[in-house]
């Protein structure tokens, strides 16, 4: 039986996946064969299109009758459990998967076609994801946290799964969802937040239930759903008097609860873990390694063919500011790289993407390149939490893809995409939001995710006219156009009127939103810029710095070394230079400050434009939503000239080369 679909309810934007976009699929003849759940989703779109737009859905019928599309499952295929054969000849389309899994990608990809999926001739061409675990983690809570909400760093309204302490139980919605982020090649979701508080803990024993409703409508679209857990849970919720790794108590707790869990969800991913960060209980409790912690979870859900998820954010978050020997850069380095090959199979170190926090601008974390015979995952942040928290548009695409091919070796060696073997993960930026996203434009965000997950190679620029192309279906050029321009450079153009070259961090402290230059410079987070009157920066060199260069292995040690080889935008991250410093590009830091403020700013009022230019375009509704935000983004923006140009003319005493108003 064909599986309905679940189209968002009523007032729910259809994000990338709008009726319209099945309109080539629906008006045509299709064969889909084979069997199994997911067959019977694919079935399901395809009959539904068909109901649509006047073609036919045929179920296992001979191969032979004028189908324009034939989608089969073929036993002895030679893709793997994901990927496909895609082809065209002689007037058929065939998409051909080795599992159901492939099958639903390779309908995804006819979809994604369009008309151009069945004209002409196409030689045949196969399709498989790099990275096997695409994964967003949800930092949602189960409660309404008294200072982070429903959803920790959420700018989406609230939490698909969770509203005031119970399940919300709005399954569709849900099922919904897993649709979009199989559109997009995303397989795994972990439906909790990675700090894990008292209701949160229990949803691994009474409350799992709960879990597993979630689980049973994601997984007819391939996602697996994985859980955060609190090292604390043996104590907190097995009442034993310690949660030490290598208590055997403790072990048998935790293959018990492991065990329950694969009762209840046979396909679950298995636990995320924040252990001894920020606050959160940790195998350090107990003289333990972070091997060891993550081991004995790893050592629970073997026998089911989970992993776990330890997650590598391990750090002082209660320096003394006075301290300037502890670099929060090299934390992650610090604690995991001696601890390279202890890690068992199952266990994957889940690493973000910078040493700091998600950054506009950081480099990429030294730990990829050190630990080679550990699984790591890259963990970015799709939901703009330093990044203008989808009131501002910021497309991450360019971001993300200079990480996955950055080359901790050097040009001989791998990309961290391909490093990347325990998968790429992003923490979500949805929520029960008619656009999902808050901003409708952050949309693209999690598309593209999806998308360099699969392919990390991929060009970022392709994947976002893919976006643009599904999402708007028969735009005219002058709406493709327009999109391109407001979100191409929307994350350079973030970046020029925020914190500049690399320093991080001149945001208000707790949300995060808005400039305060030195709201983070005397707290206990580790998150300094060191600005005084004559200059500016973190000197991490290791000749006479916190050594954080020097966690990178060659060309890359040498290149942040010295300023005269660092690339400009990572300068003050590992160097404190005067203002009078000359940058490749010729000019003075403190001109760079001032100008790239200046330019940021009329980068935004003139998509603001743009986007005006656009309404006859998009739907009244979106069009308002988005101009509303790009009104505050206009706003933040000049705040954040403003505040950052004042302090660095107050504080060097360098007036602006070109004598703009500076207060
Ligand atoms: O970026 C920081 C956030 C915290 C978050 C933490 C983490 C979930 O400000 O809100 O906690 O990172 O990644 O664990």
């Amino acid at each position: 039986m064909p599986l309905p679909v679940p189209v968002p309810p009523d007032g729910v934007d259809p994000a990338w996946l709008p009726m319209e976009a099945f309109r080539p699929l629906g008006e045509r003849r299709t064969l889909i064969r084979g069997s199994g759940p997911l067959v019977e989703t694919v079935h399901g779109e395809v009959a539904w299109a068909c109901g649509v737009f006047g073609g036919e859905a045929v179920r296992d019928g001979s191969g032979d009758a004028g189908y324009d599309l034939v989608l089969d499952v073929v036993a002895d295929g030679e893709w793997g459990d994901e990927g496909f054969a895609y082809g065209r000849e002689g007037g058929r389309t065939t998409v051909t998967a080795s599992g159901q899994r492939g099958l639903l990608y390779g309908l995804f990809h006819v979809v994604r076609l369009g008309g151009t999926a069945f004209r002409g001739d196409c030689p045949r061409e196969t399709h498989r994801p790099a990275v096997a675990l695409r994964m967003l983690d949800h930092w949602d809570n189960v409660d309404v946290h008294p200072v982070m909400g429903q959803v920790e760093r959420g700018y989406a309204g609230g939490s698909l799964f969770w509203r005031d302490g119970r399940a919300r139980g709005e399954l569709e919605r849900v099922r919904a969802y897993g649709r979009l982020l199989a559109a997009c090649g995303i397989n795994a979701v972990c439906v909790n937040n990675v700090n894990v508080h008292a209701s949160e803990a229990r949803l691994l024993t009474d409350r799992l239930g709960e879990v597993a409703d979630l689980a049973a409508m994601l997984r007819p679209y391939g996602v697996r759903t994985h859980l955060s857990v609190t090292f604390a849970a043996p104590v907190v919720l097995g009442g034993l008097p310690t949660a030490d790794p290598l208590d055997e108590a403790v072990r048998q707790w935790w293959s018990g609860a492991a065990a329950r869990v694969y009762a209840a969800i046979p396909d679950f991913g298995g636990f995320v873990v924040k252990a001894d960060s920020e606050g959160q209980l940790g195998p350090f409790t107990y003289g333990r390694s972070h091997a060891d912690g993550a081991n004995m979870l790893a050592s629970a859900l073997a026998p089911h063919g989970g992993t776990v998820h330890w997650r590598a954010f391990v750090y002082d978050h209660r320096q003394d500011w006075r301290d300037r020997s502890t670099d929060r850069a090299r934390a992650a380095y610090d604690h995991f790289a001696p601890l390279d090959g202890e890690f068992a199979d199952n266990a994957v170190l889940q690493v973000k993407h910078g040493p700091m926090d998600f950054q506009v601008r950081e480099p990429v974390s030294p730990v990829f390149g050190a630990m080679p015979r550990t699984r790591l995952a890259v963990e970015v942040q799709a939901t703009q939490e330093y990044t203008g928290q989808q009131r501002h548009v910021c497309w991450l695409g360019p971001m993300w893809s200079e990480v996955l091919r950055f080359r901790p070796a050097g040009e001989e060696g791998s990309a961290v995409g391909e490093l990347a073997g325990g998968g790429l993960v992003a923490v979500s930026n949805v929520g029960d939001d008619p656009y999902w996203t808050g901003h409708p434009l952050a949309q693209a965000n999690l598309y593209t995710f999806g998308r360099l997950a699969w392919q990390p190679s991929a060009d970022p620029l392709g994947v976002l006219d893919e976006w643009i192309a599904l999402t708007f279906p028969s735009a005219p050029e002058r709406l493709t156009e327009g999109l391109r321009s407001l979100l191409r450079g929307s994350w350079r153009t973030y970046e020029k009127y925020t914190a500049p070259l690399g320093v991080g961090f001149m945001v208000q402290p707790g949300h995060h939103y808005g400039p305060s230059v030195d709201g983070y410079e005397y707290s206990p987070w580790g998150t300094y810029h060191f600005a005084d009157r004559d200059g500016i920066g973190v000197d991490r060199s290791a000749a006479t710095g916190t050594g954080y260069a020097a966690q990178y292995a060659a060309p890359w040690a040498g290149v942040y070394e010295s300023p005269a080889t660092c690339p400009d935008e990572l300068l003050l991250f590992f160097h404190h230079v005067p203002y009078a410093h000359v940058l490749h590009s010729g000019k003075t830091v403190i001109q760079h400050v001032y100008d790239t403020r200046f330019e940021g700013v009329e980068e935004v009022e003139e998509a603001r434009r743009v986007w005006a230019s656009l309404a006859d375009l998009v739907g009244a509704e979106r069009h308002a939503r988005v101009a509303e935000r790009y009104e505050e983004q206009v706003r933040g923006a000049r705040e954040w000239r403003d505040q950052v140009n004042s302090y660095f003319l107050r504080k060097s005493g360098v007036p602006d080369a070109r004598g703009r108003p500076i207060w």
